[in-house]
């Protein structure tokens, strides 16, 4: 321990500093908890977290747009088949996420947290701390009842096509933002030598931003002890809630361990024969960050940051393949979805049967790739799937698993960027025999953030 203490402190200082940030908030949120603070005391305690979170979702949205630009130009530039990367990750996309799926559905059965009705043990009806909750989840079911799955699965692939740019840069549709940024990319480098000068500033332009990322993330530590500090604070009954739902927390860490831990790993063996421990020491900044922060889209910044400066990987591949990725791929969230219906569906003693499982798996990696990579997100869009198997008058048990959900959320995050960045390195290292190495002034450019 201490030899990698000494490591830390020497190679990864920041790392230690953060991981020192999730250690402080656990305890002073914990210390906090009890002394039943005021929301004016929660509001300053919470500012240094709020004012991170707000200058890394300021850097989403132009890191997305010319990241994507930069790297299609420069995938294409170097021609590459396009079409076999693009095919590969949508593959690696969907496999991944049904995986996860498969895997929450077959632990759920088998610990089964849904039996002694966890929900009746504690008080949701008026007046109880749930209440705030519940009605903030109500008001979300009114909206999403009136979607069916297919509906709300077309909605996603309508986003993906904003028919005004500027609405969605203002409303954060960030598939929308990617769609135009792969268009205008492939429009740049497919024209003549009058285009390099616009390529050059896109790069230029790409490199500030990851400057910007430096700087931003040295002072992370601060922000994620805030953050963490004050969702423990605003945990409602978390001692009884912990208690009654603590088999389905047992068995979602359960399977966001496995998935995370054990099935990634095992497909990053299997595609590359390499020590999957280096992607684990190449984002684990990435990791605390998603930890903390508890959002993928937060977390890019970082989490490209590691994969090129961390893990070496091809900056055209991770410009291209990390913010679809961290939009539409969400291994933690999918298995999460799944789990916690199947759970409540328990809970009530609804027996789903072999087609309601199906339903289940099939929505879950719909409302997984819905999900934006913001806090608790995945928690408003398991609506849907609940919808789909016809338990959305349990809606009220979400305002429930809120309470826990500070926690859960932080975990599957960071399975979320665990199967982005897994994929972006399997991605990479195939991706050498397809695209043609860049020239060095290129590389040079690219990487000078
Ligand atoms: N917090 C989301 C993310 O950023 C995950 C979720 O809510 O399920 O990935």
């Amino acid at each position: 321990l201490r030899r990698v203490v000494r490591h830390c402190i020497e190679h990864e200082p920041l790392l230690l500093a953060t991981l020192a940030g999730v250690a402080v908030g656990v305890i002073m949120g914990t210390a906090l908890s009890f002394a039943n603070l005021g929301p004016t005391a929660l509001e300053v305690i919470g500012l240094p977290g709020d004012l991170l979170m707000r200058t890394l979702k300021m850097l989403v949205l132009p890191l997305i747009t010319a990241s994507v630009m930069a790297g299609v130009c420069a995938l294409r530039q170097s021609t590459a088949d396009m079409g076999k990367v693009a095919r590969y990750t949508l593959l690696y996309y969907f496999a991944t996420t049904m995986g996860a799926v498969v895997l929450g559905i077959a632990i759920v059965n088998i610990v089964r947290p849904g039996r002694g009705s966890p929900f009746d043990q504690l008080d949701s009806g008026e007046g109880s701390c749930h209440a705030a909750n519940q009605q903030k989840v109500a008001s979300h079911a009114a909206s999403s009842s009136q979607h069916s799955p297919v509906e709300a699965f077309l909605g996603v692939i309508k986003s993906a096509f904003p028919d005004n740019v500027f609405a969605a840069a203002v409303n954060m549709n960030v598939l929308g933002i990617i769609t135009v940024s792969l268009l205008m990319g492939a429009a740049l480098s497919s024209m003549g030598p009058e285009a390099v000068p616009m390529i050059t500033i896109i790069n230029i332009f790409n490199d500030a931003i990851g400057k910007i990322v430096n700087w931003v993330i040295w002072t992370s530590p601060i922000g994620i002890a805030s953050l963490i500090t004050t969702s423990i604070c605003k945990a409602c009954n978390l001692v009884a809630t912990l208690e009654a739902l603590g088999l389905f927390i047992l068995a979602v860490l359960l399977g966001l361990l496995l998935w995370g831990f054990i099935v990634l790993p095992a497909i990053y063996y299997a595609t590359t024969r390499r020590n999957p421990g280096q992607v684990y020491r190449g984002f684990s900044q990435a990791m605390a960050t998603a930890f903390g922060t508890d959002s993928s889209n937060a977390t890019l910044p970082i989490t490209m940051r590691c994969a090129t400066e961390g893990l070496g990987c091809d900056h055209r591949i991770v410009q291209f393949f990390l913010p679809l990725g961290t939009t539409v791929n969400m291994n933690g969230t999918a298995l999460y979805e799944a789990v916690t219906v199947i759970f409540i569906a328990q809970a009530h003693g609804v027996v789903l049967g072999a087609a309601g499982t199906v339903i289940v798996a099939l929505t879950a990696t719909l409302a997984a790739v819905g999900a934006a990579g913001i806090p608790s997100a995945g928690l408003v869009t398991m609506l849907m799937v609940l919808q789909a198997v016809d338990l959305q008058q349990y809606a009220g048990d979400i305002a429930i698993i809120l309470a826990v959900d500070w926690f859960l959320d932080r975990c599957r995050t960071v399975v979320n960027v665990l199967g982005d960045s897994f994929g972006t390195v399997i991605i990479d290292h195939h991706a050498r025999s397809w695209v043609a190495p860049e020239s060095d002034a290129a590389v040079a450019g690219a990487k000078g953030h």
